[in-house]
């Protein structure tokens, strides 16, 4: 899929050289991997393993670049984005036919992103915004509405509290600090519960979307805070790590503190089904099909809409115990 250049010539040449001196080793860069039989190569940087999200994310990815015939160069930054941009100046530097990621944080991308533009190498967001002025340094945005998300979260408890006229003692853990997720979800949540002063959020911190990290900030909330009633936590893995705090702490998750989480991963769900979680937004991982498809859109050289919002629903606890049997994730 590559344009005719002196240097594809060269890559194959040395392609054929490498393959003729018997080296083979298959971790040739992208004019060299792509080289001949036409197969797209997308260079993607993960952001981690970090939660139950990420590793159906990465298994969705992985999935669906095998079935679409893309060969995929993964990478993993563990939450890291400086080695996100190492990962991304490899790939431009390997010349694959496109570059796909999911950005950790918001801010600090452009430089990079300007290095692939110049390079000609599309750039597909996935899962996660950046917050770049200039627009054209990327093809397309596949992911979720975090806004909408948190929005979603803010809507059930405004429900559930709607006859009480006593303070309601919310604490949040906050996902990665910097990140599209923990930016939206809280700005969504904090919007629809503004509207009525007696919901206070007596306490925020991040817990980095992950389990340790949830139940080590969850026990801190609970050593300085003896009157929490509404925990939310903007994904499943915090909130099952604040479910042993909260245990630990001799109260019962669900009861004593409702809580309220995103994602909707199977062990998000089975918790939710025990009565543990009251309320989980969706926020889909199985983004791998869609990405395939507009990568091959855009390497083709074709329009693509500048967004691509995923479908997502919401969870009460009777609807978990409905469709537990048949999540896929
Ligand atoms: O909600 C969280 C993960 O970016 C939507 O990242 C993703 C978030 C997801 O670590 O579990």
């Amino acid at each position: 899929m590559k344009r005719f250049s002196g240097l594809i010539l060269i890559g194959a040449l040395a392609v054929t050289v490498a393959a003729c001196g018997g080296g083979g080793s298959g971790g040739q860069g992208g004019a060299a991997a792509g080289g001949g039989d036409g197969k797209i190569v997308m260079g993607f940087s993960q952001v981690g393993a970090e939660s139950g999200w990420r590793t159906a994310n990465t298994k969705s990815v992985q999935e669906a670049a095998a079935k679409a015939g893309i060969e995929l160069k993964f990478s993993d930054a563990q939450q890291k984005q400086e080695n996100q941009i190492k990962a991304i100046r490899s790939f431009i530097q390997q010349r694959v036919d496109v570059i796909a990621f999911s950005p950790v944080v918001e801010s600090g991308w452009d430089p990079v992103l300007v290095e692939a533009k110049n390079a000609k190498i599309p750039v597909i967001l996935t899962d996660r915004a950046v917050d770049s002025k200039d627009t054209s340094l990327y093809k397309t945005f596949l992911g979720s509405d975090f806004v909408e998300e948190g929005k979603k979260a803010g809507q059930w408890l405004v429900e559930e509290y709607k006859d009480s006229t006593e303070t309601v003692n919310i604490v949040e853990l906050q996902g990665t600090t910097g990140s599209a997720p923990a930016n939206d979800r809280k700005a969504g949540f904090a919007e629809v519960i503004q509207a009525d002063p007696k919901f206070k959020i007596i306490a925020s911190q991040t817990g980095d979307f992950t389990r340790a990290k949830g139940k080590e900030v969850m026990e801190a909330f609970l050593k300085s805070n003896p009157d929490i009633d509404v925990l939310y936590a903007h994904n499943d893995d915090m909130g099952l790590g604040a479910i042993e705090a909260i245990e630990g702490a001799g109260k019962v998750p669900g009861k004593d503190i409702k809580i309220i989480t995103v994602d909707a991963v199977k062990d998000g769900m089975q918790a939710l089904a025990d009565g543990k979680i009251n309320f989980i937004v969706e926020c889909s991982p199985l983004l791998g099909p869609q990405l395939m498809d507009l990568a091959k859109k855009v390497v083709a050289g074709e329009q693509v809409p500048a967004r691509v919002v995923t479908e997502e629903t919401t969870f009460t606890q009777e609807q978990a115990k409905q469709v537990l049997s048949s999540r896929q994730y």
